[in-house]
């Protein structure tokens, strides 16, 4: 029987054949269970003799079952790791690297540009109150000037903000009778029709300076000369800024201003349209209605603002042909400036 059992595990390759070999020799219903079962009736000499040939028996066959198993379990643990093995001398796979977006590095070129010159951010809701986008801002309601920006109403008193002048109304509300030096970056919308130029949401950043009256009073060369540096820092040295005549109602007097055109110089392009210039901000002295609503004596009091557009400046800062781009997440357009 020992020999059987033996010959039979040295053949056995499976964890599963060893167990079944297990069960047919030492199980319950096995030979040397049955054995042990019948020594009762056995003689008294009998007895002993019997009890330790099946003692022995049983301990060689689970002796040998045993280092068999172990055996087994590990050789198949060795197959397992021969299989997983990691060859460390394979070349990795690249990670895909994002990077900055266009206007994330404008507006952080922006923001880095007026802090230096000693602005500080503020930020303001997208879901504006009317007042502070329009009333706030010497545009009371039914004012023929709203219609400059086209708004999105959501109730009549809510809106989403169409310029991020609605933070400088803010912010005059609660300073109060203090001086205000701030850029304002955020989102503004308005219910233009896309095109290269235009698009529904866009980006602005608000600048507001107020000062107390001096002798060195602050006035518009102080706004262009700030605008000036500002468009030579985005662009380089030779880019040039022309001031326009133009009208806000929360600005006296108003202008718009244009830099040259850094792709075509003048010959014809997409983004100026063969001008040579493109307009880039509106500005102007804050209006006396404005300082007053906002609990600013005017005579004593006076300041400049302005509104930069963020798409069009990174648009000539990186010749980008269509505001479109800066949207549609094209990997192929978003990968042209992982140098930012
Ligand atoms: C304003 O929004 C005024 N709040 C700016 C201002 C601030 C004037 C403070 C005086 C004092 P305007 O509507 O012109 O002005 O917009 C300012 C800039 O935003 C534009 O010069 C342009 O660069 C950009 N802009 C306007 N509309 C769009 C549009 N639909 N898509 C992309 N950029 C736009």
């Amino acid at each position: 029987l020992q020999q059987e059992a033996l010959g039979k595990i040295e053949v056995a390759n499976e964890l599963k054949m060893l167990n079944d070999i297990r069960v047919e020799y030492l199980g319950k219903k096995g030979p040397i269970t049955e054995v042990l079962k019948g020594m009762g009736k056995l003689s008294a000499e009998e007895r002993p003799l019997i009890g330790a040939i099946a003692n022995e028996v049983r301990g060689a066959i689970q002796e040998k079952l045993e280092t068999k198993m172990a055996d087994v379990e590990r050789a198949a643990i060795e197959k397992k790791l021969e299989a997983e093995a990691i060859d460390v001398t394979l070349p990795g796979r690249p990670v895909a690297v994002g990077n900055h977006h266009p206007l994330t590095a404008v507006v952080e070129k922006i923001e880095d540009f007026f802090l230096g010159l000693g602005f500080e951010i503020v930020e303001g809701p997208e879901v504006e109150k009317d007042y502070y986008n329009f009333e706030a801002l010497n545009l009371p309601k039914g004012h023929p000037a709203r219609d400059m920006q086209d708004t999105f109403y959501i109730t009549e008193d809510m809106l989403l903000r169409t310029h991020t002048s609605s933070v400088q109304a803010r912010t005059m509300e609660l300073e109060k009778g203090k001086p205000i030096k701030i850029i304002c970056p955020g989102k503004v919308y308005r219910r233009d029709d896309d095109d290269a130029t235009h698009s529904h949401q866009f980006m602005q950043t608000e600048g507001l300076v107020i000062e107390e009256i001096t002798d060195e009073n602050i006035g518009m060369s102080n706004l262009k000369g700030i605008l000036d540096a500002f468009a030579k820092e985005m662009f380089g040295e030779d880019r040039e800024i022309r001031l326009r005549p133009s009208f806000f109602p929360f600005t006296e007097p108003s202008v718009e201003i244009d830099t040259s055109c850094m792709k075509c110089g003048g010959c014809g392009c997409n983004i100026c349209k063969g001008t040579g210039w493109i307009e880039i901000l509106g500005a102007g002295m804050v209006h006396p209605n404005v300082l007053e609503m906002a609990g600013y004596d005017p005579k004593k009091y006076r300041g400049y603002a302005f509104g930069i557009g963020q798409e069009r400046i990174a648009m000539l800062a990186y010749g980008v042909d269509d505001i479109r781009h800066f949207y549609t997440n094209d990997v192929r357009f978003l990968q042209q400036f992982k140098q930012l």
